[in-house]
């Protein structure tokens, strides 16, 4: 079976499946299997996206730092056509359609559909279930730390590299920095891909508790875990060397036993009872580096990743001396877990029969499905190109059927004595919110075969 899983860590550089790009520079999670060296810079849609045309860049001052307070709206560029573009404000910031998607210019791959979630920031809604969970964690750090942690909840998703990557030690080769793992908006800017982007700043402002939550970006594969947009809390928190140097043991273990406590009260504290299981990892910002996986629909299910700081982060940024831990939670895989949502395409639904089940403070109500339509099943084989990957090719049948498509799933992969490769996906459309017609769905295949041909260079079988 194909293990697909996605993260900034050693998962994430170590892809599982035979066609990503991963790069081996990390040790293998105990869920690896069989690793493919880093091919090439992964380029994106190369009939749009030529690097050899590479560009003047669209640098934006109103993108220099979440954190500051630039407010003004960003002239056009490019005097484009009259239709006024909405703009959108984040942590005062201000965002124009045209600043974040410039589908001519090959710096820049952000697609309308991906354009059109940011600002929507659901865990600012006290109804939603990324609400409500956000609302239970901030409980849990108030009550057991004095409410000490301070919040962050609307800084700006859009961030430079060096904050997404270079301060947090990513390093320049790794795989998340591709153009096919990460959004960016220009060669220096990107819609974050985690929430840690933001802790190197927040560090120098002189924080030593915080929790930052915000919505994160990246191209990724399709299933029922996986969307592009999706929701993460940053916990850090700074040790001063009296608070470990009386424990019996050396300031990593001290900070690395306190964190797994903390994050285990917090399980206990969302759920109760839970199956869950830590797994050593690989982070390029913590070092020991833990995930934790909560079983759930029959399977290990990864929910976080966490670590001790890196002490190059603390010396850079003014907290030398210092010991500190670090977690970022993914929250819609524990919203599944605590209100039974077995599909990640809910949490954008906006159907009333989906809104009306939550309610503000309600933790353990559990989701009443309301659509059970079977799923529909097409296959679609084609030759690859060098340049192909999954993340491309599920872009596009995002791009197509948008939630309708459900899954995206290699099922057959083989060399030919010529060295050409074949590979074979069976794409399940479903809606979760009514059944589709057979007409409706062979036209999404049919739309998704054409823009698979045009743009990913691959011959269709
Ligand atoms: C990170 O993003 C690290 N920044 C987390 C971290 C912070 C580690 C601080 C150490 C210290 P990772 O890529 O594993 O790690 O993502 C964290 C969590 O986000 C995952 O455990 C998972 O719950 C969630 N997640 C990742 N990709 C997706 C996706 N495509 N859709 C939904 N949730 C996702
Ligand atoms: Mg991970």
């Amino acid at each position: 079976m194909l293990i697909r899983r996605s993260t900034i860590c050693c998962a994430r550089a170590l892809r599982l499946s035979t066609h990503h790009h991963p790069i081996p520079m990390a040790v293998p999670s105990p869920l690896s299997t069989h690793l493919k060296p880093f091919s090439s810079f992964c380029h994106l849609f190369p009939c749009d996206h030529d690097f050899k045309l590479f560009p003047h860049f669209l640098s934006s001052s109103c993108f220099a730092s979440p954190l500051s307070s630039l407010s003004s709206p960003k002239p056009n560029r490019r005097s484009k056509s009259p239709v006024a573009a909405a703009l959108l404000e984040i942590g005062g910031v201000k965002i124009a359609k045209d600043d974040v998607v410039r589908e001519s210019d090959p710096t820049n791959n952000v697609p309308d559909n991906i354009f059109s979630k940011i600002g929507l920031q659901l865990h600012r809604r006290d109804n939603h279930p990324i609400g409500i969970l956000k609302n239970a964690i901030y409980d849990y750090f108030d009550s057991n730390y004095a409410s000490k942690f301070v919040k962050f909840d609307d800084l700006c998703p859009i961030v430079s590299v060096q904050q997404n990557f270079d301060e947090v030690l990513v390093p320049a080769d790794h795989v998340s920095r591709s153009y096919n793992d990460t959004y960016y908006v220009n060669a220096d800017t990107v819609l974050r891909c985690h929430t840690s982007a933001h802790q190197a700043e927040l560090l120098r402002e002189g924080h030593s508790h915080f929790l930052v939550t915000g919505d994160v970006y990246r191209r990724d594969s399709i299933d029922s875990t996986h969307y592009p947009v999706f929701h993460q809390m940053e916990g850090v928190r700074v040790f001063s060397p009296d608070e470990w140097k009386d424990s019996g043991t050396d300031a990593t273990s001290y900070v690395a036993m306190d964190l797994k406590k903390c994050l285990e009260g917090l399980a206990r504290h969302l759920f109760g009872a839970v199956e869950m299981r830590w797994v050593d990892t690989y982070f390029p910002f913590t070092n020991p580096s833990f995930e934790l996986e909560i079983y759930f629909q029959e399977n290990w299910m990864e929910v976080l990743g966490c670590g001790v700081t890196e002490q190059d982060i603390l010396t850079r940024n003014g907290r030398k001396g210092s010991v500190a831990w670090a977690f970022g939670l993914g929250l819609e895989r524990l919203a599944m877990v605590l209100f039974d949502i077995p599909d990640i395409r809910l949490f954008w639904s906006t159907d009333q029969r989906f809104t009306s089940q939550f309610s503000e403070g309600k933790l353990g109500v559990k989701f009443k499905p309301f659509s059970k339509f079977p799923p529909c099943y097409k296959d679609i084989s084609f030759w690859i190109s060098d340049s192909f990957t999954e993340n491309n090719l599920c872009e596009v049948v995002r791009g197509v059927a948008g939630d309708l498509v459900e899954e995206v799933k290699l099922i057959d992969n083989f060399t030919n004595k010529k060295g050409m490769t074949s590979q074979c996906y069976r794409i399940a459309y479903r809606s979760t919110e009514r059944s589709l017609t057979d007409e409706e769905i062979n036209q999404l295949q049919w739309n998704v075969r054409e823009t698979v041909q045009s743009k990913l260079y691959v011959t269709l079988r």
